[in-house]
């Protein structure tokens, strides 16, 4: 550490050694030494913990059925992978820098493809950027929209890393919790029963307010908003001037009937939304890391100025991929034959798959209505678990996931990692499954679920 803060002090120093102002050189010796006590940055602190990092180390570690998680352990569909392979071994010149924004052929599709869902006409150049993932997307729109002081609204449970980008922006998160409520038999059967309270909702809207982060079909709890859901936030987006980052990266996982509907649409909407997509989740490649963002030109300029200073462009040969496998949904859509039909159907019987073992030993399942993630209640088992590891202070579902993976060998997520601190200890009885996983692994998680069932029986 001493020998760190001799070195740059030396190498800041030096250019300014030529400088008049001896004020101005010990001013900046004096910063040299303050930074380097203070390393790292300040908009990292207290956002170093990566839930992610730590449970999927665990799971490696033990060897255990991996339901945590969220990628499809299977292959993406066969026109996607001919798709990947063709953009690696074809035209030579998809080895080499493309358009900063996005690849030619994947903006023009994501224009035609979504303008027509939106129902706007998108100009490729304006209203589409591709991103490294959906994180890149959400990375880019809070560091392109999120100033010092402002505040986001975020609503819990949320995809975990809306609050750290908020704060590396300088932003202050503003948490509104969906709260379930009972079904008449006393249980919590789906994620329709989980709720915004209006007003504690429109509580949360200040003159500060710069955006609220909606992700439906959410992960972890697979609540599909309904249209009266949408139109209350939209309402008080537009009442307040509030901008609306819209995270749709399941948009096609819908199950039961229900309907994905993108707030963008909704009349007065487009103007201030930006909606986010991932290639990752739409063609089951996670790794490809496509994302986008879709929205009108007044905020995308923002955000193509925070991607050529970062990123600059994405990488072009997965881009291409991504535009041949859209190429072929919008000539499949809307049949049988199309992956964004066939794939939420293959999802919805894994999740009553899931669902129907769960119950066998006694967690209780939120049954979801979209996403490929389930939550599921384990209070039943405190009493029963006496000798849960880590420290007492720790979240329950944390314990007993790290139990969980080390005893019976099966890996899920504690569902307090997708809220804010201080509502983690009113929401450590769930856990997360994730089901985007090949009959193989359900198989081998009903093994394992039938011994711990034979144990609870003994
Ligand atoms: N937004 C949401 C809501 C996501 O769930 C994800 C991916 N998360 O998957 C990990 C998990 O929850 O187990 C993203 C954005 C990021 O998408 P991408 O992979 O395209 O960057």
């Amino acid at each position: 550490m001493l020998r760190n803060v001799a070195a740059t002090s030396v190498l800041l120093a030096g250019p300014l050694r030529g400088r008049k102002a001896g004020a101005s050189l010990s001013r900046c010796l004096h910063q040299t030494v303050t930074m380097a006590k203070r390393l790292p940055a300040r908009r990292l602190q207290g956002i170093d913990y990566n839930p992610w990092v730590e449970f999927v180390k665990l799971s490696k570690e033990h060897d255990a059925v991996n339901l945590g998680q969220g990628f499809p352990d299977f292959s993406p569909p066969d026109f996607a992978v001919e798709a990947f392979q063709q953009a690696t071994g074809g035209d030579f010149m998809l080895n080499q820098y493309t358009m900063a924004f996005g690849y030619p052929p994947l903006t023009k599709i994501l224009a035609s493809f979504f303008g027509r869902l939106l129902g706007q006409e998108l100009d490729p150049l304006k209203n589409v950027l591709v991103t490294v993932g959906a994180y890149g997307a959400l990375f880019t729109a809070f560091q392109g929209l999120v100033d010092e002081g402002d505040e986001v609204i975020i609503i819990e449970p949320f995809f975990d890393c809306y609050e750290p980008m908020t704060l590396m922006a300088g932003g202050c998160p503003v948490f509104v919790p969906l709260k379930p409520s009972p079904t008449q038999d006393g249980e919590l059967d789906s994620s329709g029963s989980w709720r915004l309270d209006p007003a504690e909702l429109a509580s949360k809207f200040t003159s500060r307010t710069k955006a609220l982060v909606l992700n439906t079909p959410n992960n972890p709890l697979g609540k599909v908003f309904s249209k009266a859901e949408l139109e209350l936030v939209a309402g008080l987006c537009q009442q307040h001037d509030v901008l609306c980052i819209s995270d749709e990266v399941y948009q096609w996982l819908v199950f039961d009937g229900h309907q994905h509907i993108s707030i963008a649409s909704l009349p007065g909407m487009w103007e201030r939304t930006l909606t986010i997509g991932s290639a990752g989740k739409t063609f089951s490649a996670t790794g490809w890391k496509v994302g986008w963002i879709l929205g009108p030109d007044t905020i995308m300029k923002h955000l193509r100025t925070v991607h050529q200073n970062s990123v600059y462009h994405c990488p072009t040969q997965g881009q291409a991929a991504v535009a041949k496998s859209f190429e072929r949904e919008q000539l499949h859509l809307g049949q049988p034959s199309s992956y964004l039909e066939q794939f939420p159907k293959a999802m919805q019987l894994n999740r009553d798959h899931v669902i129907r073992s769960l119950q066998s030993v006694g967690l209780k399942p939120v049954t979801p209505h979209g996403s490929y993630f389930l939550i599921a209640d384990v209070s039943d088992f405190k009493l029963k678990m006496p000798d849960l590891p880590g420290a007492a202070d720790e979240p329950y579902d944390r314990r007993f996931v790290k139990w969980m993976i080390k005893n019976k060998g099966l890996v899920a997520i504690p569902v307090s990692i997708f809220y804010s601190r201080p509502h983690q200890k009113d929401f450590d009885h769930y856990i997360r499954f994730c089901f985007v996983k090949e009959e193989a692994t359900l198989r081998a998680m009903d093994e394992k679920l039938q011994e711990w069932r034979a144990e609870l029986e003994s």
